[in-house]
């Protein structure tokens, strides 16, 4: 029988985590910090362009860090997806190749690479297992930057299997929560249409309109559930297979109006634009092996699109 991995990382160890100033970096950061943390490592992009691979690799000559999480990437919403995949295939692309191999030539412990839920198969199995990945076609919205998700899930895979490589991956679903991109177009739909009801309501607005159909059903994990999840796979977890993060549960994007408009006090009309695309038509991760691990979430997206909603008010300008 396996032994359980069980890995703690002493508290003075250096950990780097890149994209520290991002969305899930800037939640790992705090997390880190409250679990007693103290040698912390992250750079702006203005201060280190990850995609420059002479950049990376002075850095980690220099700074030598132990353990790193990668959550440096290009992200977007659907919409900005889907109008640049350039950009989101070669900037992912770069920033992940950098780091891992930079993480391999200077000798890191563990790496903790984070993808995401779209690297499924569009028409994958709900709740979507972890051995589905490659099993199938691409949601075509989202296609250039699964692909580049996917290539570093085979990077890390590979540096395991030729190099030994303690480095794992997790693959977190539609994150969301305070540090978010509030973007009207360029953002996820949980922060954009906080951002647009909150406007509405503000306004009086007799109507919003929102993308798609409403029909398509999502998954979304308040962002500091998803630290959590990063430190219990990094002490506890050690093999090929990405590991999934979420909630197991989803909701039409329908439901997440209502939601979003009671927290706002929005209660004019919705309309909706099927001319915007609806993505995926489902995605909900099947998360037994992460919870089998000791790992939950805590945050009812009640709770958690209240607290983002508050830190949206607290730091974006209101007269949006
Ligand atoms: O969050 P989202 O942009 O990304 O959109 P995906 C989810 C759904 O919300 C789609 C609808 O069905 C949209 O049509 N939606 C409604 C809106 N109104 C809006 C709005 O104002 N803004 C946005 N953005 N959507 C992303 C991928 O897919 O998932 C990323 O594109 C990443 O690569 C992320 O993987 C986790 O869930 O469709």
């Amino acid at each position: 029988m396996n032994q359980p991995f069980h890995h703690p990382i002493p508290r003075d160890a250096t950990i780097y985590v890149a994209g520290h100033a991002g969305l899930a970096g800037s939640a790992i950061w705090r997390h880190l910090q409250a679990q007693g943390f103290t040698n912390l490592v992250g750079l702006r992009s203005a201060e280190l362009d990850l995609r420059d691979p002479v950049a990376t690799r002075d850095f980690f000559a220099q700074v030598r860090p132990q353990y790193v999480i990668d959550a440096a990437a290009r992200v977007g919403g659907i919409l900005a997806n889907d109008r640049e995949p350039a950009e989101f295939l070669s900037d992912n692309l770069r920033i992940q190749v950098n780091l891992i191999d930079a993480a391999r030539e200077f000798g890191v412990t563990r790496l903790l690479f984070l993808g995401s839920s779209c690297i499924y198969p569009r028409l994958a199995e709900q709740p979507i297992k972890e051995e589905s990945l490659l099993t199938g076609p691409l949601e075509p919205t989202n296609a250039a930057y699964a692909i580049a998700k996917i290539a570093g899930v085979a990077h890390v895979q590979a540096m395991r299997r030729q190099y030994g490589c303690s480095f794992i991956c997790a693959m977190p679903t539609n994150l969301y929560g305070p540090g978010d991109s509030f973007d009207p177009e360029r953002s996820h739909v949980l922060p954009a249409l906080i951002r647009r009801l909150h406007t509405a309501a503000r306004n009086g607005d007799p109507s919003v309109t929102v993308w798609g159909t409403g029909t398509p059903r999502r998954e979304f994990l308040y962002v500091d559930d998803l630290a959590a999840a990063c430190l219990v796979l990094l002490e506890r977890y050690d093999g090929d297979l990405p590991i999934n993060v979420g909630t197991g549960k989803d909701l039409p994007i329908r439901d997440l109006v209502s939601l979003i408009s009671d927290a706002v006090g929005y209660a004019g009309e919705v309309i909706y634009d099927p001319s915007k695309p609806d993505g995926t038509p489902r995605k909900v991760l099947d998360i037994s092996r992460i919870t089998a691990l000791g790992w939950k979430p805590t945050t009812s997206l009640r709770e958690g699109i209240a607290r983002t909603y508050s830190w949206f008010l607290d730091h974006c300008p209101t007269r949006a």
